[in-house]
């Protein structure tokens, strides 16, 4: 999985949030440390780290909630907004220009990953209908020629390379005189790594891209290097007009989110990003989608959408009321309702790996007691329901008459009622000493 460990570690951050009793500054405090710790295990540069974290401790307990938009789903929000704000937004795909000659060009130091990415990208828009083809122009490495030409074989995409020639601009204009003749939409030349540093292979860029007048340069960036990586993109972004990026190697090293955070922050684009040695192993680089897969959340506008559609209004007093156990059984019918609604929650947040459980005795309870129960309870003056205490012997026998059931079937929907007190005040306790919006346990909805 691409950047596994930043992943887990911001999923566990967020389970803290989906499995908090009360929403308040210390648990926004508790949650923003999560982060801090991830994101700076990834190698996320520091300043970077407490721009993301501030913005969500910021924003976090907001007071203003957008109409319909729950505590924990805004925070969730926030924390996915921040994370794709500093990966760089918005996507900027590769232009090409339809039955035209579109010469992108790959530059990166040593062992970056240029001629993998080349064979990737090639398939990738081959794929798409696109007629692409690959130039070999690395003159340096001996085995370079060969190993393009097999990634292009294996794709069945066009190759063109010199053996033999030992300038590279010349076998770059040579190359793509031969993939213009055959008609080749998107042509992707490789140039060698002889570089380790930022200086040299700049230059070497420079002469080439005179040579031949790529329409896009694209520096490839080893992500295992972490915030380095963004030296070289900074570099590279000063040098020309026409460069994006592509991050490669994500699957592997810890330092991902570092290389990814750092090259966003040069305000180059990163189009692109590796994943993983095989062919297919590319993908456009979408920073929205990536902040929330990181997230562990795939779609995070369908969990959004699903949350919504389960959406439990809650109201605060009533709320506070019911974690001290004071609670009219209308009260209780309706949370009891309420809570029988959290199927699809159940699901979704089961879905995300996330802890989440309707205490037992309350899923068990079944639709015909509560059914029965309404019924009752339309036998109840305002003063019983209200204060269901009050109801004994006597009353219960009336209520029993009145709605066509029992005196057991009365003492059940009493004795819920008191167990649910009961429940209740040990929620309370838990809370104790926090201040905030009180929440249902386990309601993510509240
Ligand atoms: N795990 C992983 N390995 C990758 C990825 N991209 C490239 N590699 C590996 O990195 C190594 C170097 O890849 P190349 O494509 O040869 O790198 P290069 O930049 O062309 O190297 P030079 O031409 O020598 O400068 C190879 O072993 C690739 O399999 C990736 O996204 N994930
Ligand atoms: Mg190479």
């Amino acid at each position: 999985m691409v950047l596994e460990g930043l992943g887990k570690a911001l999923n566990s951050a967020l389970k803290r949030l989906f499995g908090a009793t009360v929403i308040d500054e210390e648990l926004v405090k508790e949650l923003t440390k999560d982060i801090q710790r991830a994101l700076l295990t990834a190698d996320v540069d520091v300043n970077l780290v407490m721009a993301i974290t501030k913005r969500v401790e910021e924003q976090a307990l907001d007071e203003s909630l957008p109409r319909g938009i729950s505590r924990r789903e805004h925070i969730v929000k926030v924390v996915w907004d921040s994370l794709s704000h500093f990966l760089g937004e918005k996507t900027v795909p590769l232009e090409i220009a339809p039955g035209k000659p579109n010469l992108v060009m790959m530059v990166g130091i040593q062992g970056s990953g240029k001629t993998t990415t080349i064979g990737k990208l090639a398939r990738y828009y081959q794929k798409r209908g696109i007629k692409t083809g690959v130039i070999c122009a690395d003159n340096f490495r001996p085995g370079a020629y060969s190993q393009l030409k097999q990634l292009a074989e294996r794709s069945n995409v066009p190759f063109w390379g010199d053996e033999e020639e030992r300038d590279a601009v010349k076998l770059a204009r040579k190359g793509f005189d031969d993939m213009k003749k055959r008609g080749i939409e998107l042509i992707l030349l490789d140039t060698s790594g002889r570089h380790r540093e930022e200086t040299g292979l700049i230059k070497e860029m420079k002469d080439i891209s005179k040579g031949v007048k790529p329409q896009e340069i694209i520096l490839v960036v080893d992500g295992t290097l972490g915030q380095q990586a963004g030296t070289q993109a900074a570099a590279f972004r000063d040098a020309t007009k026409i460069g994006s990026i592509v991050v490669t190697k994500l699957d592997g090293g810890a330092k991902g989110g570092g290389a990814l955070s750092a090259v966003a922050a040069t305000g180059a684009p990163i189009k692109f990003i590796g994943t993983g040695e095989g062919m297919d192993a590319i993908e456009p680089f979408n920073p929205t989608k990536f902040a929330g897969r990181l997230l562990g959340m795939s779609d995070i506008q369908g969990l959004i959408e699903k949350v919504r559609e389960a959406q439990i209004e809650v109201d605060e007093d009533a709320t506070m009321r019911f974690m001290k156990g004071q609670f009219s059984l209308n009260d209780m019918m309706a949370q009891l309702k309420q809570l029988k609604k959290m199927g699809p929650i159940g699901k979704v947040m089961e879905m995300l790996g996330l802890q989440y459980k309707i205490p037992d005795d309350i899923a068990e309870i079944q639709e015909e007691n509560m059914k029965r129960w309404e019924v009752i309870m339309s036998s109840m003056t305002k003063e019983e329901l209200d204060n269901p205490k009050t109801i004994k012997s006597s009353r219960i026998q009336r209520i029993a008459k009145g709605s066509g059931t029992s005196s057991r079937d009365v003492r059940d929907l009493l004795k819920q009622h008191q167990q649910m007190q009961k429940m209740m005040k040990q929620f309370g306790k838990q809370r104790r000493g926090r201040r905030g919006i009180p929440v249902l346990p386990g309601l993510p909805g509240a």
